[in-house]
């Protein structure tokens, strides 16, 4: 249980602070150390849905607007037609001193460079529990290898850290369902700075930040099923979807080590309706490494839920899993 709620942060989605000690916001170099044990948490997921016979769910998703409250109802809104508000990067905004962070209104897009050699760019931002969220960061030039993050400034939040990375001169991607109320920050760096700075930036490392409310389309399932899933890159999700289990207890794995991929995967189990994260794994404890996960409950409460699958590590070479939907 008690790992359920904590991150085991990939070495590139550490805290800021832990890079070259230049760039540091409080709490999230607190939460750099905030590492779970390899212990076996099978529980976490301590009341998960009963009730109904399974059924597609995606259309009671929250799709709110991003209003930091997150008091929200159906919005049809898409990618395409999001006004986005563009800005401009202030520096210093790189976490030294704490204070010096931009801020990001959402959806939108920033504008900034990775310079001089080593920067940080931080921004706050709004989200609420349920919202879906794309973003991307396209460099300017192909000198730029960027690294995103969004992270949850509270060392005890139940969000853990997202991150993706691309290689100089491509896109880098990050998909983030956001679990629960959180002072957030989005960030970018160069991928090569992440974890140990290199040196790399310049004024040639331009970048746009933006990011984009999604409508997430999970997979609707009906227990016990068994599924063969991919990300598409490493800061991509995948979303699952159930209503209940006629009340018997039930429990979600996914196993990317014995699918013999490079995935390191993390699990989490939300709470559509109530915008509740139900609970969040990172290890099973199965095998020596992190790679596998497992949720569940022996006794459900009704609702419907969504299931998150991502990936923590950072070899992108096969990002394929397999997802079982057990009932005990
Ligand atoms: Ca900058
Ligand atoms: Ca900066
Ligand atoms: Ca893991």
């Amino acid at each position: 249980m008690r790992c359920s709620f904590l991150r085991r942060l990939p070495r590139h989605a550490f805290g800021f602070g832990l890079v070259a000690g230049s760039i540091c916001l409080a709490a999230a170099c607190s939460s750099s150390t905030n590492d779970s044990a390899a212990v076996p948490d099978t529980s976490a997921g301590t009341d998960a849905g009963t009730g109904a016979p399974d059924a597609p769910t995606s259309s009671t998703q929250d799709s709110s607007t991003s209003s930091p409250d997150g008091a929200s109802s159906q919005d049809a809104a898409t990618d395409a037609d999001q006004p986005l508000t563009v800005a401009t990067e202030v520096e210093p905004n790189g976490g030294t001193p704490a204070t010096a962070v931009g801020t990001m209104v959402l959806p939108g897009t920033m504008n900034g460079t990775i310079d001089p050699a080593n920067d940080a760019d931080l921004f706050t931002i709004q989200l609420a529990p349920g919202e879906f969220w794309d973003w991307t960061a396209t460099p300017k030039t192909a000198d730029l290898a960027p690294h995103v993050i969004i992270f949850d400034t509270d060392p005890a939040g139940k969000n853990p850290n997202e991150a993706g990375f691309a290689a100089a001169g491509a896109t880098a991607k990050v998909q983030h369902f956001v679990l629960s109320t959180g002072t957030f920050v989005v960030g970018v760096r160069d991928a090569r700075n992440v974890p140990t700075a290199t040196g790399k930036g310049g004024p040639t490392y331009g970048y746009a930040l933006t990011g984009k409310r999604a409508t997430p389309a999970p997979i609707a399932i009906t227990f016990p099923a068994t599924k063969m899933g991919k990300l598409a890159s490493v800061g991509s999700v995948d979303l699952y979807t159930f209503t209940g289990t006629n009340g018997q207890g039930f429990d979600v794995s996914v196993r990317g080590a014995s699918a013999s991929s490079t995935i390191d995967s993390r699990l989490s189990i939300f709470d559509i309706p109530a915008k509740n994260v139900i609970g969040t794994n990172d290890d099973d404890g199965s095998t020596p490494d992190t790679r596998d996960t497992k949720l569940g409950s022996a006794s459900p409460a009704p609702s419907t839920y969504m299931v998150i699958v991502e990936n923590e590590g950072t070899d992108a070479t096969d990002l394929s899993y397999e997802i079982q939907f057990s009932l005990r």
